[in-house]
């Protein structure tokens, strides 16, 4: 048996991406349930959602941590590579002696960014990989991680680990509350050019039985008095034949549960499949638009037509689906022209919720490499993630300003590090005169 410490690595202060919704890490949770079956022993802490200072005490000696697996995401990639530091001087210095497995999406775009002294850098998927090194059966330093094919082998996520932790229970979108997050699927046959995803999981689509998935659900209902889901996935729907068995059983058990996913478009112009959606307890749809220009779309190889997004959202509208439009601005070569289509679609579309994504280019997708190699951007910072030219802007415009989502180093940026000071003068001050 093994003693093994499962950790997220933190958030930075500044990102170009949001860092404030806090999920259980499902990833993680696959990993920890196959080894806590295989029977090691397994501690978890989630850097994300409140840093810890672990790595600072005896805390992997004194709990004889022989692995410590992190998962890493570009974003938070400079956290990660301070916990290897860490890990590592306390080796060199002779006061611990396990091992260091790092995977997550970073591994997949980033693997050679990773130290040399990390001793396993698992790309892909962790489940079997993660085993096999715990137990001594692989000799490579990098390890492409087996895809898993039948998903219905998987393990129920630990949410004995999460359940206690304050994670956003709910979501200012649905009424129903506590909400729980499922990842039923991987793989996208797509070729949207700004997406990385398909860099971690490939093309093939793998998914989860609609059985397999209302059994989670019930589980979560029953244990953890569930109230909706969340399929945090890249395309709950893909499989329409899966969808349509999956509403049947809810509705066949009569089991009440509302719930909420992220789709496309390409199916939903059929009334009946999103009307059987709706009386299953579908609450919302998360649909990636991008853009309100065709020439636009079809720069992205979305595969989808502008009058698609129009009919599905009308039917959604009609069978009382919530619908969260998400849009990305600023990518080259979008003009003022396009975005005044992509104002006119919100318009005609009426979506109940919308975001506007400014444009960044993180390693592992076409456009990133089209932006690298042209020349279209003004700052690359320390995780090769790319700031296009006037970032900065678009930032005021599309995120009232939030200095932390700017150009890091930029003159805005040292101004919300003047702010902070001047925070922490305000607050010295104010004790001096009246503590
Ligand atoms: C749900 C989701 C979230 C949730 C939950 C995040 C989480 N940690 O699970 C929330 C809302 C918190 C979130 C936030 C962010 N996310 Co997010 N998110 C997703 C999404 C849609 C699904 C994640 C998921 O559940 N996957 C399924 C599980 C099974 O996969 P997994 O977590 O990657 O874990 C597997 C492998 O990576 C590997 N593995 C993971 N960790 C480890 C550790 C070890 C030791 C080993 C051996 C293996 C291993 O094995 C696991 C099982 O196969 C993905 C897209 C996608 N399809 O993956 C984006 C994705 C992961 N997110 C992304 C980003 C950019 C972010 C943010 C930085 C910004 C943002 N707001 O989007 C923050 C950072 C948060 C963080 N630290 O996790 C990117 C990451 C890209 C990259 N190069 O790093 C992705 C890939 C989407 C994209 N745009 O390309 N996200
Ligand atoms: S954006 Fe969505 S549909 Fe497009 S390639 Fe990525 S995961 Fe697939």
């Amino acid at each position: 048996m093994m003693n093994i410490l499962m950790m997220t690595s933190a958030a930075p202060k500044t990102a170009p991406f949001s860092t404030d919704e806090k999920k259980p890490p499902l990833g993680l949770g696959f990993l920890m349930a196959m080894l806590k079956n295989a029977g090691h022993r397994v501690f978890f802490q989630d850097n994300y959602l409140r840093p810890s200072n672990v790595l600072d005490t005896d805390y992997l000696v004194k709990q004889q941590i022989d692995f410590v697996g992190i998962y890493s995401n570009t974003i938070c990639y400079q956290s990660t590579l301070e916990y290897f530091r860490k890990m590592q001087k306390m080796r060199e210095e002779g006061k611990w002696g396990g091992k260091i497995i790092v995977g997550g999406p970073h591994t997949s775009v980033g693997a050679d960014t990773i130290p040399d002294y990390v001793d396993y850098v698992v790309i892909g998927e962790g489940e079997k990989s993660v085993l096999d090194i715990i137990e001594g059966k692989v000799q490579k330093r990098i390890v492409q991680g087996k895809k898993i094919q039948d998903m219905d082998s998987l393990p129920l996520p630990t949410w004995e680990e999460f359940i206690h932790l304050p994670y956003q229970w709910n979501d200012y979108r649905i009424d129903s509350c506590p909400i729980y997050n499922l990842n039923t699927s991987r793989g996208c046959p797509f070729s949207c050019i700004f997406c990385s995803v398909k860099a971690v999981w490939g093309k093939t689509y793998r998914y989860m039985s609609a059985k397999r998935v209302v059994n989670d659900i019930q589980h979560l209902q029953k244990y953890y008095g569930a109230k909706c889901i969340n399929f945090r996935e890249d395309h709950f729907t893909l499989n329409k034949k899966r969808t349509i068995e999956f509403c049947e059983i809810l509705l066949r058990k009569n089991i009440r549960i509302a719930w909420m996913c992220e789709t496309r478009v390409d199916q939903l112009d059929d009334f009946e499949y999103q009307n059987l959606m709706a009386n299953a307890g579908c609450n919302l749809f998360y649909i990636g638009v991008e853009s309100g220009s065709q020439r636009m779309l079809d720069f992205f190889k979305k595969g989808e037509k502008v009058e698609q997004f129009i009919n599905a959202f009308d039917i959604a509208h009609k069978v009382g689906i919530k619908t969260h439009a998400s849009f990305v601005v600023g990518a080259p070569p979008e003009s003022e022209e396009d975005l005044k289509k992509t104002y006119q679609l919100i318009e005609r579309i009426k979506p109940d919720y919308t975001s506007m994504n400014v444009y960044t280019g993180l390693p592992g997708s076409e456009l990133y490499n089209y932006v690298k190699e042209n020349g279209l951007y003004e700052f690359e910072d320390e995780n090769h993630v790319l700031y296009l030219k006037g970032h900065n802007q678009r930032v005021d415009k599309f995120y009232g300003g939030a200095l932390n989502r700017k150009i890091p180093g930029s003159l805005s940026q040292y101004f919300l590090v003047k702010e902070k000071t001047r925070n922490k003068y305000r607050r010295l001050f104010s004790k001096l005169r009246f503590g």
